[in-house]
């Protein structure tokens, strides 16, 4: 592609966070190693037909073995961080709440952590990256299910924090629950699928999913402030993720309202709820109507004791995109406030140059407004916990190590950064690339790469690609600059 921006290695406070994070279905392998209970991704990568590319994450890049290796390896880049989540049916198999604890699992975990401290990088663990323990979805439906789903994730969240929280300075309890709702639960590109088998319900389903993950948030968020926060001293918050959106007609005021629609449809769906203890955005009920869920009374205190505990806002981003208003009415299963989304504008001219997915272009100044429309909406520091992008022709190994593309794409988003701290004055304090390694893209499989470090899947070879010295570098000079 033409590089057309450049990079001005702009500069970074000197107390900025820098690290990678990953997720354990996604590296671990091990799946059923040392008592590990099946999750719904090991169900749903192993259907036939497959709806992961025929692969699955039995394997993967085998981290459950090989975890000593990979840390020294992220040490050697200078990471003051490194967020990675925690496989619930590792820990418990079954994953109920009177369900057995399996102590081998613990321990794997509270090995990582000791050893990350001992290479003085801090752990941000996340509870729930999208693998839920089976027993739970075949039992209730998992996130079907709101309060025994409340009820079995406090348990959960419970054990982790009496075991881990010692060492745990920052939680995570959810990872993108936008995607968990809707791609698991209503497109079914995601595990569980749900929405794929009969007898479910796409029109209320996924908002139900949405209800659940808020309200359950909100109880684990209140519990860790009433009985852990005092002791450990740690914090809790929830990762949310979003493009930012142009209209794709700038003269159409249809457009302009249909794009600041699809932001409260993506991010403030959550955000508001959990940030502001507020009701769903009214957008949403106008367009959604009673297929979306009401919160009780209690429910509505829950979540207003429960938004000043979030003491951080936890952004996932990739990518920007163009929306045009669809004309009235909007479809029966409608979850876009009757909009879509495209890469090229009405005049014909693309978001930004696309990386190795179709759905990932480069647009930093996207990502430096919706930094701005995060910290305007609810006023918490932002730590950017994942971006990053593949690259093409990645499938040979000395294209996929010399990565331009990727070093191009973290210069351009930490500029971005950069100019919404200083000329803004929007508080970012850290910020995460995905991933610390090449590793399992979901149903993608192993196509697209999105590591800084390169894994040969065949040997499970691990080598440092070049946007992994860059980032090592670029922070030590970024932050020495300010
Ligand atoms: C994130 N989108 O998911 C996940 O947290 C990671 O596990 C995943 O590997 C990574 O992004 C890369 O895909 C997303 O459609 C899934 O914009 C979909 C989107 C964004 C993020």
């Amino acid at each position: 592609p033409a590089y057309t921006l450049e990079v001005e290695e702009l500069p970074l406070p000197q107390d900025f966070q820098w690290g990678t994070a990953t997720a354990a279905y996604q590296i671990e392998g091990g799946a059923s190693q040392d008592g590990k209970g099946p999750s719904i991704w090991d169900t749903f990568s192993h259907l036939s037909p497959s709806r992961t590319n025929g692969e699955n994450a039995d394997v993967a890049c085998d981290h459950y073995n090989r975890t000593t290796a990979d840390i020294k390896l992220m040490a050697s880049l200078g990471v003051d961080v490194y967020r990675f989540s925690i496989a619930w049916s590792r820990i418990i198999p079954m994953g109920g709440r009177n369900d057995p604890i399996n102590e081998q699992g613990i321990a794997f975990y509270s090995n990582l952590i000791d050893e990350l401290l001992a290479h003085n990088i801090a752990p941000v663990v996340t509870l729930y990256h999208w693998d839920a323990p089976q027993s739970i979805y075949d039992r209730y439906g998992a996130f079907l299910n709101t309060e025994e789903f409340q009820a079995d994730f406090e348990n959960y969240a419970h054990l982790c924090f009496s075991r881990f929280g010692n060492r745990i300075r920052k939680w995570v309890t959810f990872n993108e629950p936008y995607i968990i709702s809707i791609f698991a639960h209503l497109n079914g590109t995601l595990a569980p699928g749900h929405c794929r088998e009969a007898g479910t319900d796409t029109k209320t389903e996924p908002w139900i999913v949405g209800h659940t993950i808020i309200l359950s948030h909100a109880t684990v968020a209140l519990m860790y402030a009433n009985e852990f926060r005092e002791s450990q001293n740690g914090e809790i918050s929830i990762v949310l993720n979003g493009h930012y959106y142009e209209p794709y007609d700038q003269a159409s005021s249809q457009d302009r309202d249909a794009t600041e629609r699809r932001l409260l449809f993506y991010i403030a769906w959550f955000g508001d709820p959990v940030f502001l203890g507020a009701d769903y955005p009214p957008a949403m009920r106008a367009y959604l109507g009673d297929r979306l869920p009401t919160f009780t009374t209690k429910q509505r205190e829950l979540l207003q004791r429960a938004a000043p505990v979030n003491t951080y806002y936890g952004m996932n981003h990739y990518s920007t995109k163009f929306i045009r208003a669809l004309s009235d009415p909007p479809a029966e299963d409608d979850w876009t406030g009757n909009t879509e989304e495209l890469s090229i504008n009405s005049e014909g001219k693309e978001i930004g140059p696309v990386s190795g997915v179709a759905w990932l272009r480069v647009a930093p100044e996207g990502f430096r407004k919706l930094l701005n429309w995060i910290w305007k909406r609810y006023r918490l520091p932002i730590i950017v916990t994942e971006n990053g992008c593949p690259c093409s022709g990645e499938e040979n190994i000395s294209t996929a190590v010399d990565d331009k593309f990727r070093r191009w794409y973290f210069g351009l988003y930490l500029d971005a950064i950069s100019r919404a701290i200083y000329e803004d004055g929007v508080a970012v304090d850290g910020y995460y690339a995905w991933s610390l390694m090449d590793n399992y893209e979901w149903s993608a499989g192993y196509g697209p790469r999105f590591g800084i470090i390169h894994v040969d899947f065949q040997t499970l070879e691990r080598t440092m690609k070049n946007s992994g010295y860059y980032l090592r570098d670029t922070f030590i000079e970024r932050r020495r600059k300010s």
